[in-house]
This record gives structure tokens, C-alpha cells and sequence, in this order.
């Protein structure tokens, strides 16, 4: 650049500086917000944003910026001394800016599920940052941006959560070109959220145990499970496919090493870490990193406004608001809806079940359904959507799923009285209304010191302070608040239940530890919206079908999204293995229709 041209360029970039300072409006001053606190400490527009001042939708120029100042995730988080650590979470490395806003409130991404205090740095004021209603953000001022631009790909995702990035990572090694979107600031949909495992019938990991499985008994018991009203043919394919999925995931460098029982099934089936660590934070570390090796094109804060078609019964494309952007059009050849489910969606479910409406949710803030309408808008069937999951072990009035594998490694269920009143490990349909029919519509998880040690998940649940401890099991009913001699007698039964093999009181078919000291825990459960078993209807290629019974061509679906694979009530287990199963068919069979197409 010459001499002439750097000074308008200057200029220019000092117009644009003061220009994009208004359009923030009467935000930008407020000294309590970042970019406040920002320039009280001599820190410019341009050292966060750069020269220029256009900031794409995904934030990714500006965190790097951050990161550069501040440091990374690793670093932020060995500077912090409590046990809460927002640096350190199951979220994972994600963008900075998810939480920490430069000219609004910033608002701790955490809060949206969890109540614990979320201090940080330039919240600004008390009322900004503790609505927890997450609405999709556009930057101030870009609102209703509409803007000319296009692009084109070969396969647009919609919904970054596991379908979503299995999907793409299949249609990017099949030689498509891939963008996804994401409309949350972070990725990883309810996937992120996963505690128990991928249910897998005979693969490597089962048989190196000496375990027989089957994929026929997978079959049955999902059947059954759903109350027959699955799709039989959806979920041969989710059985007989689900080994090849763990597989899939080992060579993208997951660990699947490790096995426990779930709910309405007779054998370790589900395959999680080893030590039974939480399966989805780990898969889509996985993920964003086998992404990210392969460069495909992630866009967070790109929320799909509308799926395009030419009118003649194919898709086109999507039209996508972008935070940043505003509103713009992506041509594709295939799209897949990956966009989950709407279990976070407090209308959507009462609006089905008027008795769900204000049960907590298991779900991400994100979990809202629309992709569902989207595909209906595109002509796509639904189905099933009144079909909605109450799971039974929320911990107590939080919003902190406990995991059926706690059950699976070992806890009894106790009502109030202190004694068992259920097969701890039935569907959870049936453990649910169980609870429900207690007068108190709750109840404990009691477990000893044998089941701790296998689960390290129940670390992360005292960390959070949902496990009531004491060195006896009396001490520990006191605790609980239920009548000591009754919780005695009930672990004591169990216990020779677990000594002889065999449950008479509610025929478990496995009891995998005691309930041993030489301390004793407790979690007080009740019910939650976890899972919406309806959607988009698909065929076994993952192909979405219209109303009148055929596919739509160009376009697919997978994982919580769809409906049909898991009937009437699903499986705990079943969720991973439908979005690596379905998400690796439809990435591979987008990829090869447009090269049948070209
Ligand atoms: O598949 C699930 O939803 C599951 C296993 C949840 C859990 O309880 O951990």
C-alpha cells in the first residue's frame, strides 16, 4: 500500500470503527460491559476485532483474539480454585464469546441449565444477565439484515449436535462439500449432554468381555421398549448397523471400552469411556476435532430460517440468519436435518402434553423443534410428536440429569418410606410413572461405596452437590429423611438378593454390586422431559418422506429430529447409536446422490 492509499484506508477504518460503535447503540458505552471495562483498560476496537470490523457469524477472528490475550481453555481453567470450573466443563473448548459478551450483558452459558453462581468478568447488570430464556442473538442492529448474498455447497447440515456432525464428517469422506449450521452459540445439541453410552449389540468390546449379544434381542427389546409402535424396519437397521457404529466412532478415536446395562435390556449393551465417564462430552470432543482436521465449514450462531425447494418436490438449499450477517441463502444440492428434538420447549410439550409443562428439562436450551416445523414447512411428514419421555432420575429440582447407567452400575430406587418399589432398571416409561405414583411424586438413589468406584460420573454429581454421604446406612436415612430401620432392612434384602443371585422382590435380572460401605450416598430423583420420540418421518436410507408417502428429493434426516426408531418410548442407550447409525446414512447417501446427480 502506498503512502496515498494507507491514509484513506485509515480513515476509513476509523469511520467504520465510530459507525459500528453507534450501531451497538447506547450498549456500547455501558462501562460494566466487556468492551467497557475493555477501554477503561487501554484496550482498542481494533485489538479485539481486528482491522476490519466485519465479524463473522461463528465470532472466530474474535476469539482468537481473546484466546491470544487471555489464553486458552487449559490456562483459564488451572487459574481457577473452585470446583465449578467453566473452563473445564463438560461443554468443552468453545468459543469465549458463548458467554462473555463485548456490548451486551455477557451471561454465563452455564445458567441455562445449571443454578450455581456464574460470576464473570463484566456480567453487567443482575437483571441483563439472568434471563434464562435462550432466544436466538443477532448482533444489535442486524436484526432483520437480509442480505444478497448466496453461496453454494453440495450438503448443508442443519444442527451441529452428534447426527449433525456424523453426517457431515460421512458426506465430507464421501467427497461433498459440507457447511453446518448451528443456531446455538456452542455446538454439540443435546449430544453434548449424553451421560450413558451407545447401545451396541455384538461388537468387539462385548465379545473381548465373553458377552453374547445379539442384534435380533437388540431388535426385540427396542420393540418393546417403544411398545411396538416403532417403525420395524428403522430399527433392523439401528441393531444390525450399531457395532459397525461403534466401530465408526473407535477409528474417529473415541473410547468405547467400557460396558453397562440400561434400562428394558438383558445384557451390557451400552458402551461407554472406560471408567464409565460421560459419553457424549467425549464424542463430541471427537467430533469437533475430527471436523476440524477434515476443515469442514462449522458455522455456530446460523440459525436455518427456512429449508428451499423448487416447488417440483425437491430441496434447494437453505435460507440461514446469521447473528452477524443476517439473513442469507445457501444453495445445496442435499440437505440433512440433524436439528434434534424439543424437549427444552416448555410450549411445544405442553402444547402435546398438557401434563409435561413445566417439568424440568434434561435438554439444552437449543432442544426447541424447530427443524421439525422447517421439514414440515418442506413438505416432510411428522409423526408421532405427542410421544414425549419423562425420565425418571433428574437430580431433585434441578435441571442435572442422573444417569440410568447410576442405576446401571448399581443404585436401588427408594420411596420415601425407605423401600425399594420398582425394577430399577425397567423402561423408563414404567420407572417414571413408578416414581410419579409415590405420594411424593419422588424418590432416592441409594447407593454404596462399590458403585461410586465404577462410575466416575457420580463424582461430577457430589461436585455439584446432589449426593447426600454418611459413613451407615441408618446415618444416611437420617440424612434422607426416612425412617431408618425401614432403609436398613431394604439395603439388607438387597444385599442377599445380590449374594444369591436372584431378586425376588422385583426380579432384577442383574445386580452388579451391594449397596456397601464404607460410605453410603443418596440422590434425591424425580421425573424429567428428556426425549421426543416423534419427528420427521424417514425411510431405512434416512431419507425424509412427504406427506404422500414418498421421499423428497435431496433431502434427509437423522437422529432426534425423526420420528419412528424409537416407537412409543425410547431405550437409554439408543439416542448415540440412532445419530451415528442414521447420521452416517444419510451423510452417505446425500454424498452419493449428488454424485449420481452431477
Ligand atoms: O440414552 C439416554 O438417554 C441415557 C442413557 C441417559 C442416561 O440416563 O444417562
Amino acid at each position: 500500500m502506498t503512502r496515498k492509499t494507507i491514509v484513506p484506508a485509515l480513515l476509513l477504518s476509523a469511520a467504520l470503527l465510530i459507525a459500528a460503535s453507534a450501531a451497538w447503540g447506547e450498549d456500547s458505552s455501558k462501562s460494566s460491559f466487556l468492551s467497557g471495562v475493555h477501554k477503561k483498560n487501554q484496550v482498542t476496537c481494533a485489538d479485539c476485532h481486528g482491522k476490519s470490523l466485519t465479524v463473522d457469524d461463528s465470532e472466530t477472528a474474535l476469539n482468537k483474539n481473546c484466546k491470544g490475550c487471555h489464553g486458552g481453555f487449559a490456562d483459564l481453567a488451572a487459574k481457577t480454585k473452585e470446583h465449578i470450573n467453566p473452563h473445564n466443563s463438560h461443554l468443552g473448548d468453545t468459543n469465549c464469546t458463548a458467554c462473555h459478551k463485548g456490548h451486551v450483558a455477557s451471561k454465563a452459558y452455564c445458567n441455562y441449565c445449571h443454578s450455581f453462581a456464574m460470576k464473570i468478568p463484566a456480567m453487567g447488570t443482575e437483571k441483563e444477565s439472568t434471563d434464562k430464556k435462550w432466544v436466538q442473538e443477532s448482533a444489535p442492529g442486524k436484526k432483520d439484515l437480509k442480505s444478497n448474498r448466496v453461496e453454494s455447497t453440495d450438503v448443508v447440515v442443519i444442527g451441529a449436535g452428534g447426527s449433525g456432525y456424523v453426517a457431515s464428517i460421512t458426506a465430507h469422506d464421501a467427497g461433498a462439500k459440507v457447511i453446518l449450521l448451528e443456531k446455538m452459540p456452542i455446538t454439540g445439541g443435546n449430544s453434548m449432554l449424553a451421560a450413558g453410552g451407545i447401545n451396541a449389540a455384538r461388537t468387539r468390546y462385548q465379545e473381548r468381555l465373553g458377552m453374547h449379544d445379539d442384534p435380533a434381542e437388540m431388535v426385540k427389546e427396542t420393540m418393546k421398549g417403544g411398545r411396538d409402535k416403532n417403525d420395524p424396519e428403522l430399527v433392523k437397521v439401528l441393531a444390525y448397523k450399531s457395532a459397525d457404529a461403534v466401530d465408526f466412532l473407535v477409528s474417529l478415536g473415541a473410547d468405547m471400552t467400557d460396558l453397562v446395562r440400561s434400562g428394558g435390556v438383558a445384557v451390557d449393551r451400552t458402551h461407554r469411556p472406560v471408567g464409565g465417564a460421560a459419553v457424549g462430552p467425549h464424542l463430541i470432543k471427537v467430533y469437533r476435532e475430527n471436523a476440524a482436521k477434515r476443515n469442514i465449514d462449522v458455522r455456530v450462531n446460523s440459525e436455518v430460517v427456512q429449508i428451499l425447494s423448487d416447488g417440483k418436490g425437491r430441496v434447494t438449499g437453505v435460507q440461514v440468519k446469521g447473528k452477524h450477517s443476517g439473513v442469507y441463502t445457501i444453495n445445496a444440492k442435499a440437505v440433512i436435518d440433524t436439528a434434534g428434538g424439543f424437549a427444552a420447549n416448555n410450549e411445544l410439550v405442553g402444547s402435546y402434553k398438557p401434563q409435561f409443562r413445566e417439568t424440568a428439562s434434561s435438554n439444552q436450551p437449543g432442544a426447541t423443534g424447530e427443524g421439525m416445523f422447517l421439514a414440515e414447512k418442506a413438505g416432510a411428514k411428522l409423526i408421532d410428536m405427542e410421544q414425549i419421555q419423562i425420565h425418571p432420575t433428574m437430580g431433585g429440582d434441578t435441571k442435572v440429569l442422573v444417569s440410568e447407567t447410576v442405576r446401571g452400575s448399581g443404585a436401588i430406587l427408594v420411596n420415601h418410606a425407605g423401600k425399594r418399589f420398582v425394577n430399577e432398571l425397567t423402561t423408563r416409561d414404567k420407572a417414571s410413572a413408578a416414581i410419579l405414583a409415590q405420594p411424593e411424586k419422588s424418590a432416592f438413589l441409594v447407593l454404596g461405596e462399590s458403585t461410586r468406584k465404577s462410575n466416575v460420573q457420580i463424582d461430577g454429581y457430589i461436585a455439584l452437590g446432589l449426593v447426600q454421604q454418611a459413613d451407615s446406612v441408618a446415618a444416611l436415612a437420617a440424612k434422607m429423611g426416612v425412617p431408618a430401620d425401614a432403609l436398613t432392612a431394604t439395603v439388607a434384602a438387597y444385599n442377599k438378593a445380590f449374594e444369591a443371585k436372584k431378586d425376588p422382590e422385583f426380579q432384577r435380572q442383574d445386580i452388579p454390586r451391594p449397596v456397601d460401605g464404607p460410605k453410603y450416598y443418596a440422590i434425591w430423583v424425580k421425573p424429567g422431559r428428556h426425549h421426543t420420540m416423534g419427528g420427521v418421518k424417514i425411510n431405512t436410507e434416512a431419507q425424509v418422506i412427504a406427506k404422500d408417502g414418498n421421499p423428497i428429493t435431496g433431502f434427509y434426516a437423522a437422529g432426534e429430529v425423526t420420528g419412528g426408531v424409537h416407537g412409543w418410548n425410547r431405550l437409554g442407550g439408543n439416542a448415540i447409536t440412532d445419530t451415528v447409525v442414521f447420521g452416517r446414512i444419510a451423510g452417505s447417501n446425500a454424498a452419493s446422490f449428488i454424485k449420481k446427480e452431477k
